[in-house]
């Protein structure tokens, strides 16, 4: 490697050189992925949760349709289109359809409560969703201005329009996903089809992604990680995908084994799990695993490379971002580092470390909310990550910290201004701090520090948490004290909590 070249000729083969790349070649989605379909119409793309294919050319011929039905009920390009429901190919084939028809498409948690799902459909206006549960799809249906079009998973609907699909270009927007912060108005990152484009071309390449590879997908379908790695992933390279409705250690191994599969991707959570039980050799049979959304403990980086000969490889990235920093592929992995940029990303540590960011696979903004994009970015145009990192001698990024306020539970963000808004509403709780400590299990744990008059009982305010709070969200431990640590200006010492 040249001096002069960037460091993410590290990721590629010869075959490729930086200078020489398109990571935007076919300009959307729709356009790279109906072209790999028709190079290979008969090969099999999506294996759905009953263990059925399906190929390339139903693939065309399902997404073709339901975009049809759902222009012809009246949504428009442009317009958001919320999709909430467990990962099943019915699923993937709305997603496709919804960003061949141009709409935007809203991921919303399968697990949220109504007063999480009322925020975002409040904020996303959107024209319609399709829901796998009928509560769901009526919280939906009551926040939503209008009369937006409502359907099942599996698009239901009459008509159907004539009209020409696959239209969007690289600046169209493709993705709204929400990061909550409080209880307030919720942050949508809108990410165009040129982001997605970009940032799936460079994983395909840096991974080696190949057409014979078969990913086992276990993560859910309403984060970036699954979505836009995994699916965005798969078919951008041409690929297959094997979905799972949920993580199972031993349906993971057993699929390892057979030689069913070649790639894993997971959070930490789910390698501490699969290096905890007997049995993890099994994964010796895949081609690669990756680790991201979460530092990876090196202990179970360790006990992964111990019973299957390959260190997993680290990946980091953000929603606003998708894939920022990998490991690479066929150089040393080195545990605890996150690696080089990804080809197209420029990244750079700020002001006390912080790593900022640049490139064709970042937002321009978030939706609606000048002030927040604003903030999010330099003055010379850096998207500021609020991770903190540091350089290894052999120039890996290490993440060391965070600036932001964040809480990282089994790769699920949890913001503790959020939970500890929902706490104080308790009329028996005075105040109230939230903390991630640190876990084996989940590697940051929610905690809540409280000072409740009464008699107020930890099993009453876990449940006032539930009503209002995803699962993953609710506080694992509730500690009852007199006082909370503050500094001088009266803000509470997060650092002496943990
Ligand atoms: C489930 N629970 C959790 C979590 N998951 N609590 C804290 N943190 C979690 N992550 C709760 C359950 O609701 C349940 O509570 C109890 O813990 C035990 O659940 P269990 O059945 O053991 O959990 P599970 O269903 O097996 O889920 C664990 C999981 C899951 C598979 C690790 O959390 C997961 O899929 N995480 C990945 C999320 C993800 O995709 N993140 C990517 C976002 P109760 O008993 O009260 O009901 S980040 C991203 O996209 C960026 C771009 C990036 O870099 O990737
Ligand atoms: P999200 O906002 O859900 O997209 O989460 C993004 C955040 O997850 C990043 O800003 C990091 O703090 C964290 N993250 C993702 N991958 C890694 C990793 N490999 N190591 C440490 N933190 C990570």
């Amino acid at each position: 490697m040249s001096e002069n070249m960037p460091a993410w000729n590290v990721h590629l083969t010869d075959e490729w050189r930086s200078d020489a790349l398109d990571l935007l070649a076919d300009e959307s989605l729709p356009g790279r992925w109906t072209r790999r379909w028709l190079e290979r119409p008969a090969w099999p793309q999506v294996q759905d949760i009953d263990d059925r294919w399906i190929t390339s050319m139903e693939l065309e011929d399902r997404t073709r349709q339901v975009a049809q039905r759902l222009l012809g009920a009246g949504l428009k390009p442009g317009d958001r289109f919320v999709v909430s429901a467990s990962a099943t190919a019915d699923l993937v084939v709305v997603y496709i359809a919804a960003l061949r028809a141009g709409l935007v498409v809203v991921p919303l948690n399968t697990g949220y409560t109504r007063a999480e799902v009322e925020r975002i459909v409040a904020d996303a206006q959107p024209a319609g969703a399709a829901v796998d549960d009928r509560e769901r799809a009526a919280w939906i249906s009551e926040a939503a201005a209008g009369e937006p079009v409502i359907v099942g998973i599996e698009v239901e609907l009459a008509g159907s329009a004539e009209a020409d699909l696959d239209r969007v270009t690289r600046d169209d927007p493709a993705l709204l996903v929400y990061t909550s912060g409080t209880t307030g108005r919720p942050k949508g990152a809108l990410l165009t089809h040129g982001n997605m484009l970009a940032s799936a071309t460079a994983v395909s390449l840096a991974w080696r992604w190949q057409p014979d590879d078969r990913l086992l997908l276990t993560l859910p379908l309403f984060h970036v990680h699954g979505l836009a790695v995994g699916i965005n992933g798969t078919f951008t390279t041409g690929a297959s995908v094997v979905l799972r409705p949920r993580f199972d250690v031993t349906d993971v191994f057993g699929r390892a084994d057979a030689g069913a599969v070649s790639l894993f991707f997971g959070v930490p959570a789910m390698y501490q799990r699969l290096a905890s039980t007997p049995g993890a050799a099994a994964l010796r049979r895949l081609r690669l695993c990756v680790s991201g959304s979460a530092p990876l403990p090196p202990t179970v980086a360790n006990a992964i490379a111990a019973a299957t000969g390959h260190i997993p490889l680290e990946r980091y990235g953000m929603t606003e971002t998708i894939m920022l920093t990998s490991n690479p592929y066929a150089q040393r992995r080195k545990v605890g580092t996150v690696g080089f940029p990804f080809p197209g990303v420029e990244l750079r540590l700020g002001d006390a470390g912080e790593v900022e960011v640049r490139g064709p696979n970042v937002i321009s903004g978030y939706w609606q909310q000048p002030a927040a994009t604003a903030q999010a970015f330099t003055a010379d145009g850096w998207f500021r990550t609020g991770d903190l990192g540091e350089f290894d001698e052999d120039g890996y990024l290490r993440l060391v910290g965070r600036s932001k306020d964040l809480i990282i539970t089994g790769g699920y963000n949890v913001y503790p201004r959020e939970v500890e808004e929902v706490l104080l509403t308790h009329p028996g709780v005075q105040d109230a701090a939230v903390v991630g400590r640190s876990s084996d299990e989940w590697g940051e744990e929610v905690t809540a520090v409280v000072i409740a008059d009464g008699d107020l009982g930890v099993d009453e305010l876990r449940a006032h948490a539930a009503e209002n709070l995803a699962a993953y969200k609710v506080p694992k431990r509730i500690e009852f004290v007199d006082d909370l640590p503050r500094n001088a200006l009266g803000k509470v010492l997060r650092q002496e909590l943990r």
